[in-house]
């Protein structure tokens, strides 16, 4: 007998602005900070940039016809803030607004609901010439911004989700530097995720204050799940600290209003957090609806051994990494004493490990601390080397006037990506059988796209671009799902 899920379960396929749409220079848009880090050289693997991406911006109307095919229920995509306020502290810019408008629109008239995250990394360039996530007035402005979407949006949007992987902007933004604005302080990443928290509980705050209490809203983490080498104690502690610097420093203010108190003797190098002010926690500890979970592998840790790391005794714990160890590269700031192990199996495209249990494990382990908290696993999925097959037998998804969504005639077989869906659709079913309230999950991607310092060499689509032509092509793995969401189950084999 096939899995079935629960009636009602959303299936959907996220994307994020930068990542898709092109048209930096339409209808007002400012710069972001991922323009200016990908004008610069030596971030971007490719050279290469958001300018054109998947043209999302023109292609909507094809896209959505394309996930109307697919059966999605639901599209979770972000808007880009320097489209809707593209000066510091100046008006909003209707034609932004307008744009998306016409998204969330076109997204009602299919059926489709419209899953908005507010904040996927794109910060407005004139915010980071401020200082940008360590500076406090960034988190404020946020608040103004959420305020105006819900306002322009409206009902609209059926789920309003605050931010986007805080993890990501505030480390590898700011700590160690992969990410705009390229920033290698762990000082200041800190204060980021700090003010990200912050600004979460602001756009919460903005949002209910247009719409009402009744408006959904969430937060989406990239929980780490991170497993101890051995039950030693020292990879336990190893593991512990990999979890309050990744985890707890996010859920805690967000979902307990608090931070752990161990947090501030877990940072290496950072010893001041008088950015934390009186009733910052409690701001950031407003109550969400549903917590949504990025997902894609795990990674094992162990304390680091002492003769690999010299401490310096003299002002406190500096150290210094052996050759071909760079400790500035590392994404948090407690990694000169927790050790990352090389990934192990059959690694992605990415270089990441897959581990479906991870999912089900992060999942219950929700369950468990957070009985009353509905979940939404907001991303998962795999890259992998693609190619395209000819296949005269492969059906187009014609739409309207627009020509071909889906060109006739060429698929990509993907079976990895294919086997890792699957493996994780099931490891999905076995956190809801475990007692996990997971309402929905969304596939990264629904199409390829920019992805971040890796540019377009990396493809996460279940239908593959082809950046030339923006022809849009079949993956089996967009097939299988179309027939997981159309039975709400798992696919026989
Ligand atoms: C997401 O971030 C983003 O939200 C999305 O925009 C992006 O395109 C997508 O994933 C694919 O990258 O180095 O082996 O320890 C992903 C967040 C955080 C996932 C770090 C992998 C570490 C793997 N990532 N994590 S490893």
């Amino acid at each position: 007998m096939t899995y079935r899920f629960p009636d009602g379960f959303t299936w959907g396929t996220a994307t994020a602005s930068y990542q898709v749409e092109g048209a930096i220079h339409e209808d007002g848009r400012t710069p972001s900070i991922w323009d200016t880090f990908c004008a610069e050289p030596g971030h971007v693997f490719d050279h290469s940039s958001g300018e054109f991406a998947c043209d999302q911006y023109h292609r909507y109307p094809q896209d959505i016809a394309l996930m109307k095919t697919l059966g999605i229920d639901a599209y979770r995509m972000s808007v880009s803030w320097s489209r809707i306020i593209p000066e510091l502290g100046g008006p909003v810019n209707q034609a932004g607004v307008d744009h998306y408008l016409r998204v969330l629109d076109a997204l009602r008239d299919n059926g489709i609901k419209p899953v908005v995250t507010l904040y996927h990394w794109d910060l407005p360039q004139y915010l980071q010439d401020r200082g940008g996530w360590p500076e406090r007035d960034t988190a404020l402005r946020y608040g103004e911004y959420a305020g105006v979407l819900a306002r322009a949006f409206g009902d609209r949007v059926d789920t309003w989700t605050t931010l986007n992987e805080p993890w990501c902007a505030a480390y590898l933004g700011y700590g160690c530097g992969d990410h705009a604005p390229g920033i290698k302080d762990h000082a200041q990443a800190l204060a980021a995720a700090h003010h990200l928290n912050l600004a979460h509980g602001l756009g919460v705050q903005a949002v209910r204050g247009e719409l009402g209490d009744a408006a959904r809203c969430s937060v989406t983490l990239n929980l780490s799940v991170t497993r101890a080498a051995s039950d030693s104690p020292q990879d336990v502690a190893a593991k512990r600290r990999a979890d309050l610097l990744n985890n707890e420093v996010f859920l805690g203010p967000m979902v307990e209003g608090r931070y752990d108190p161990e947090l501030f003797s877990a940072t290496e190098h950072v010893t001041d957090w008088s950015f934390v002010r009186d009733g910052d926690v409690e701001t950031a500890h407003q109550p969400i609806d549903v917590l949504g979970v990025n997902y894609y592998s795990t990674n094992t840790v162990r304390w680091r051994d002492e003769n690999s790391v010299e401490a310096v005794a003299d002002d406190g714990p500096v150290a210094t990494s052996p050759a071909g160890l760079d400790v500035h590269n590392d994404p948090i700031p407690a990694q000169e004493s927790v050790e990352t192990l090389p990934p192990t199996g059959e690694l992605t495209a990415m270089g990441w490990n897959q581990d479906p249990q991870g999912l089900t494990d992060i999942l219950v382990e929700l369950a468990q601390r957070y009985p009353e908290l509905e979940l939404m696993v907001t991303e998962n999925g795999s890259a992998w080397e693609d190619e395209v097959t000819l296949d005269p037998q492969v059906e187009g998804v014609p739409a309207g006037d627009d020509g071909f969504a889906v060109v006739p005639g060429k698929i990509v077989h993907d079976p990895q990506r294919v086997a890792y869906l699957d493996a994780h659709v099931k490891a999905l079913a076995a956190a809801i059988d475990g007692g996990a309230n997971v309402t929905g999950y969304y596939a990264w991607s629904l199409l390829d796209n920019f992805e971040w310092a890796l540019g377009y060499t990396k493809r996460f689509g279940i239908v593959r671009v082809d950046y030339d032509t923006q022809e849009r092509i079949w993956k089996d793995s967009a097939l299988y799902y179309q027939r997981l969401v159309s039975t709400n189950g798992i696919p026989e084999a």
